[in-house]
């Protein structure tokens, strides 16, 4: 037997080549005499030099960038008996591993995290019928209705093929031209366009499975099924401007959020719902419910809570976890079946087909991270890199020399069997009449997010169009979101220079006599989604010498005790020396960090220190660009002084700004606890958005 698990624990170990001989010398190559030349003799090297050489894989075709997280899932009763027979969904005495990557869609590995992208959010359930993987993203629609166009789609997105720009950004002329020919893409550039597509945390965005689902129950009666992740953080997003900053700054922004978040024990936790249609109900709403540009709304179609999943543990090795991962939706146990949405069927076919090519052959199975957790018996063999061949002599079946076996279960010994669905039709390549609604779905979005979330999504048309050079695709562009709001129309085009008369009418809701519909959804909305809590949140804590320690503490008190990180900022890292209480340690310096990279700013009193720091730019940027990002800014004592010296538009200093809830401050009236108290209710909205009607006034 091999040792190969020891040979890892590097802690233990001599150096060894691959076949375990120990290394006397790992920094020189072997040389006829130290001056050279290298002899070709020397194993060690040629061995090192071979294995880097093939350390890389292909990355993911999309999705190449991610990270990711192991953790447990746990149905909480089990009421959804009635819908499915699958154990980990129905029974509450089970607790389910899971491992769950998440990813920006367009850039390659070495990309930002904060782009302006869809995110994946892909989960493998380790059950004890097998894996199960929700393969998803956290936005609920997709660009397309039929996965033949996804190539397509990928190779607009995509840096042009001419000179590979742009990375990992969407606003560039293949994609619009693309775009603007496609108007069933529609729905899912509003969301793209909107704040879903910058989230603050992986924690605090929803995933959604996307595709209408079967459930099967044991009679073997069918629904259709929408899985959701619902964040107990609620849904937060960054703003545009800091998200370009961070991508220079912090390109790794989410993942490092995640990997600290866990580190720190503030665990991600989301809700698994589900939204469940009977069969009879197919054909009884103002969409069709196979057509993966659309949702249902959760006003006619409720979220019904099934469990809930921690995040618990960081990977050990990125490339061996994260990176070898292999999801695929088709990756099925009994009780869960697919529907014929045609994006989801063509979804069937690629990624078992894309996993041979990017880890090598059809062997990806036995990795660590993709083995089931349940026995894995069958008659396959060989191929590159197998490990895992059985013991036996015979590989066929039937057989009568190796007793029959394996042989296949019945579905009353817990075996898949396919839903059968009946099928009655014409073979065809045509798109179903019932799909040509592009326009209703995106008009609901619009008209269901705030006014802040409205401007974002403008904001952002103008921003990629503005970006895209060539004139008639910007007009079509307009052209296109006129269908669904001329006002908004007429806006965009006012940003980027079209001003060709808009003719186009908003597309009127087809005929939907009968049938279920609705005009508003709250629940788009991410100010209706959770503001209860700061678990995960940082905050900037910025002191020169002379600070006031005392309020300092108290406040930091509060503020870990809620869950949020707290780092203390200065001119230059090392001991910060206080007026009252205790000396502290800064964390960073202006140097190394900036407001972009925290949700709040404390500032803590001390003559001294408040007077310093007003003479810092960096310290004023700092807190004028915090407050234009619309972060909560706490200022104690001399600390609302600081404030002041910013010159951020008159009406907005604390005394005058008793509207802004995320300007708290002593000035206000209250000791350090209760600015601390305040504080913590500014920083659970997590963003001020009324700030933003001044915003250009801000000078930073
Ligand atoms: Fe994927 N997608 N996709 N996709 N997708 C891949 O599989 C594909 C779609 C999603 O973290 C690839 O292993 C087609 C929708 C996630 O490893 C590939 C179509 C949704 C991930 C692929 C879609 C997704 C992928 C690339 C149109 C949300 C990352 C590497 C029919 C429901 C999983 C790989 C991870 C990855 C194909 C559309 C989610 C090429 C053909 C819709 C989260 O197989």
């Amino acid at each position: 037997m091999g040792n190969h698990e020891q040979g890892n624990d590097s802690t233990q170990q001599h150096l060894t080549t691959n076949q375990g001989l120990k290394i006397a010398d790992n920094d020189n190559s072997l040389k006829a005499g130290v001056r050279g030349a290298t002899l070709i003799e020397d194993f060690h090297f040629r061995e090192k030099m071979t294995h880097f050489d093939h350390e890389r894989i292909p990355e993911r075709v999309v999705h190449a960038r991610g990270a990711a997280a192991h953790g447990v899932f746990r149905v909480y009763n089990d009421s959804f008996k009635q819908y499915t027979k699958a154990k980990f969904l129905t029974d509450p005495s089970l607790q389910t591993e899971v491992f769950v990557r998440f990813s920006t869609v367009a850039g390659s590995r070495g990309s930002a995290d904060t782009v302006r992208d869809a995110r994946g959010f892909a989960t493998k359930f380790y059950t004890t019928e097998g894996n199960y993987d929700l393969v998803g993203n956290n936005i609920p629609v997709f660009f397309i209705q039929d996965a033949i166009k996804f190539p397509d789609l990928v190779h607009a997105v995509k840096p042009e093929p001419h000179n590979e720009i742009p990375q990992a950004s969407a606003a560039h002329d293949n994609f619009w031209d693309f775009i603007s020919l496609m108007p069933e893409s529609l729905h899912m550039i509003f969301w793209a366009m909107s704040d879903r597509a910058l989230p603050r945390s992986y924690a605090m965005m929803e995933g959604f499975g996307v595709h209408t689902f079967r459930l099967i129950n044991e009679a073997g009666v069918s629904h259709f099924v929408k899985f959701h992740w619902k964040p107990t953080l609620g849904v937060h997003s960054l703003v545009w401007d800091e998200t370009q900053k961070l991508a220079g700054k912090d390109p790794d922004f989410n993942r490092r959020d995640l990997w600290e978040a866990i580190e720190k024990e503030a665990f991600p936790e989301y809700e698994l719902g589900m939204q469940i249609i009977p069969e009879t109900d197919e054909f009884a709403f103002d969409f069709d419910i196979l057509d993966a540009t659309k949702i249902w709304p959760e006003e006619l179609v409720p979220v019904q809570a099934v469990g809930k999943m921690i995040l618990n543990r960081n990977p050990d090795n990125y490339f061996q976890e994260t990176e070898q991962v292999a999801f695929h939706p088709g990756h099925l146990v009994p009780g869960i079946d697919f529907s014929n949405d045609p994006l989801l069927q063509g979804r069937l076919f690629s990624y078992l087909d894309t996993q041979l090519i990017r880890l090598g052959g059809p062997n990806f199975a036995e990795i660590p991270i993709n083995r089931p957790q349940v026995p894995v018996v069958n008659n396959q063999q060989d191929g590159y890199m197998r490990q895992n061949n059985m013991k036996r002599k015979v590989n066929y079946s039937p057989n009568s020399l190796g007793g029959g076996c394996p042989y296949a279960a019945g579905a009353d010994m817990g075996a898949f069997t396919h839903y059968a669905e009946r099928i009655d039709g014409h073979k065809i390549k045509q798109r179903s009449e019932s799909f040509n609604d592009h326009f209703t779905q995106a008009r609901l979005f619009y008209n269901s997010v705030s006014k802040a979330e409205q401007m974002h999504i403008l904001e952002a048309f103008q921003f990629e169009l503005g970006k895209v050079d060539t004139m008639h695709i910007r007009e079509r562009m307009v052209d296109l979101i006129a269908k669904v709001d001329t006002e908004l129309a007429q806006q965009v085009a006012e940003g980027v220079g079209v001003t060709k008369k808009i003719t186009v009418e908003p597309q009127p809701m087809p005929t939907t006599e009968g049938k279920r519909r609705v005009d508003v959804s709250p629940a788009l909305s991410q100010l209706n989604t959770a503001m209860d809590s700061i678990k995960s949140r940082k905050v900037a804590i910025l002191i020169e010498d002379g600070f006031d320690g005392k309020a300092l503490d108290e406040i930091k008190g509060m503020l870990e005790k809620a869950g949020a990180t707290c780092e203390v900022i200065s001119k230059a890292q090392g001991q910060r020396k206080a007026a009252t209480g205790a000396d502290v340690q800064t964390d960073k310096s202006h140097v190394t960090t900036g407001s972009i990279m925290y949700d709040a700013v404390l500032i803590p009193g001390g003559r001294q220190s408040v007077d310093s720091m007003k003479k810092m730019g960096k310290v004023l940027h700092f807190i004028r660009e915090a407050y234009k990002h619309c972060k909560p800014i706490a200022a104690i004592g001399e600390g609302v002084e600081l404030v002041e010296a910013c010159q951020l538009p008159e009406q907005m200093v604390f005394e005058q700004a008793q509207t802004d809830k995320g300007l708290v401050s002593s000035a206000k009236g209250g000791d350090a606890a209760e600015v601390g108290r305040q504080f913590i209710e500014a920083m659970k909205k997590h963003r001020h958005w009324e700030r933003e009607e001044n915003k250009e006034l801000i000078p930073a």
